[in-house]
């Protein structure tokens, strides 16, 4: 199938160029996508906006990963409602170095030099064209008319802080990547999401104007939810490609609780599966929604695809842990991960030295009203220590029994958790 039709059947089609579906049918064409230094890492949006490069790059075409050591100094006005603070030059270029090793992971940098892909910095060309060439050769070709009517702009001038003179130039320094990446590498396309077209077909204008050829611009919808809530987003912020920011059971847990509504669009957008594949895939979840398949598929997928199957293989053993499953394979960071949001007390060292009564545990954590209470959980057989039913009420427990030395998980029937850490030594 031609990629053009594969991007449509997956929805990621949200506005296009007229003609780019017979320009990619006809051409091995050079495209790229820019990506803005605003954080360390690059989160679950930007992600969908790597895989297209990703698809045309398996497709036969050229992808460029553009990263913004420039763009990255002003910050891009578009979709956002407010004025950006500005970030300091120094984290703009730590920030650059994170998502240069992301991109890097997702596109072929080895492969035969047509479809080779290419990782730029627009810092280069930005930070050191002198001002005034910059205002002759690119600002002379946008009236101020044209910038006033985009979008990113017209929404602000209603606002009452309004929108600096900065923040107003980006449009005019994204324009001016497409036309050098045009002149250097033949790069004839621009993708990003619907938010970028603004920004996107001031390019192919400048392009247009002078060197009188025909660029492109094709964009995805920005992914939203049904239930409302910001795509990426949870409780504890956005989902974040780096593993130190956002673990990998919260990466896969992120994924498999998108709703019954979103989840075949998300297999859609997200993952590599063919066509009939997601077809199947959409039919069982129809017939038995209840048994989450399709939200199971697509977290695997996800997983697999951002950290690999060692990753995968923790954040499934992470997730049964909530159901009673296996604890003693996991790190004591992972165990706080997945019981974030219990319960949880601290025992000092010391306090340790001799072991504590597991009834007195099972009190003090408040998991058992008293003491007599403990004891009765225990023997009716609905205590558990690290979800291993405790059998004996006269269970004296050590330092041996916390988990890396570090922790320990007290249970009260099938669902009530409490953690003890170990503080001090
Ligand atoms: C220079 C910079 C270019 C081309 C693009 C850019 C970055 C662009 C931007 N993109 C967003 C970002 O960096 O701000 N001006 O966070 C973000 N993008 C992915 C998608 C997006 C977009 O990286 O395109 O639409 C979000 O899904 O907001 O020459």
């Amino acid at each position: 199938m031609k990629i053009f039709e594969d991007l449509t059947w997956r929805g990621l089609v949200h506005s296009a160029s007229e003609g780019v579906e017979k320009h990619l049918a006809e051409n091995q064409v050079t495209l790229y996508i820019g990506f803005d230094p605003t954080a360390k890492s690059l989160h679950v949006g930007s992600l969908l906006q790597i895989l297209t490069l990703a698809r045309m790059q398996r497709a036969g075409h050229r992808p460029i990963g553009l990263v913004g050591g420039g763009t990255g100094l002003i910050g891009d006005p578009s979709g956002k409602t407010a004025e950006r603070q500005l970030l300091t030059k120094e984290l703009v270029e730590k920030n650059l170095a994170g998502i240069r090793s992301q991109l890097e992971r997702f596109l072929d940098f080895d492969g035969p030099e047509e479809t080779r892909a290419q990782m730029v910095d627009n810092g280069e060309w930005l930070t050191t064209i002198p001002m005034v060439d910059f205002l002759r050769d690119v600002g002379k070709h946008f009236t101020v008319n044209y910038m006033l009517a985009k979008e990113s702009v017209k929404s602000r001038l209603e606002s009452e802080d309004g929108l600096s003179f900065t923040e107003f130039s980006y449009l005019l320094l994204q324009s001016y990547d497409f036309l050098v990446l045009h002149d250097r590498y033949g790069c004839t396309l621009q993708s990003g999401a619907s938010d970028q077209w603004g920004n996107i077909t001031a390019g192919t204008e400048l392009i247009r104007k002078l060197r009188r050829t025909k660029a492109y611009g094709l964009v995805s919808p920005l992914v939203t939810s049904s239930s409302g809530v910001k795509f990426g987003k949870t409780e504890s912020g956005a989902v974040w490609l780096d593993s130190q920011l956002t673990s990998y059971y919260r990466f896969y847990q992120f994924w498999l609780n998108t709703t019954d509504e979103d989840v075949v669009k998300y297999l859609k957008y997200f993952t590599f599966l063919s066509h009939r594949e997601i077809e199947g895939i959409a039919e069982n979840h129809d017939a038995a929604r209840h048994q989450r398949g399709a939200q199971k598929r697509l977290a695997e997928e996800m997983t697999r695809m951002v950290h690999g199957e060692t990753a995968l293989a923790t954040a499934v053993r992470s997730s049964e842990v909530l159901f009673g499953g296996e604890l003693k394979d996991l790190e004591p960071a992972e165990i706080l991960d997945v019981f974030e949001d219990v319960p949880s007390s601290e025992l000092a060292a010391d306090d340790l030295s001799a072991g504590v009564g597991v009834v007195d545990l099972l009190a003090q954590s408040g998991l058992a009203q008293s003491k007599g209470a403990a004891r009765r959980l225990v023997r009716e057989g609905g205590a558990y220590l690290n979800n291993v039913r405790i059998g004996d009420e006269q269970q004296n427990v050590t330092r041996e029994d916390f988990l890396g030395g570090r922790v320990l998980v007290l249970r009260k029937g099938r669902k009530a958790y409490h953690v003890v850490q170990v503080q001090g030594d």
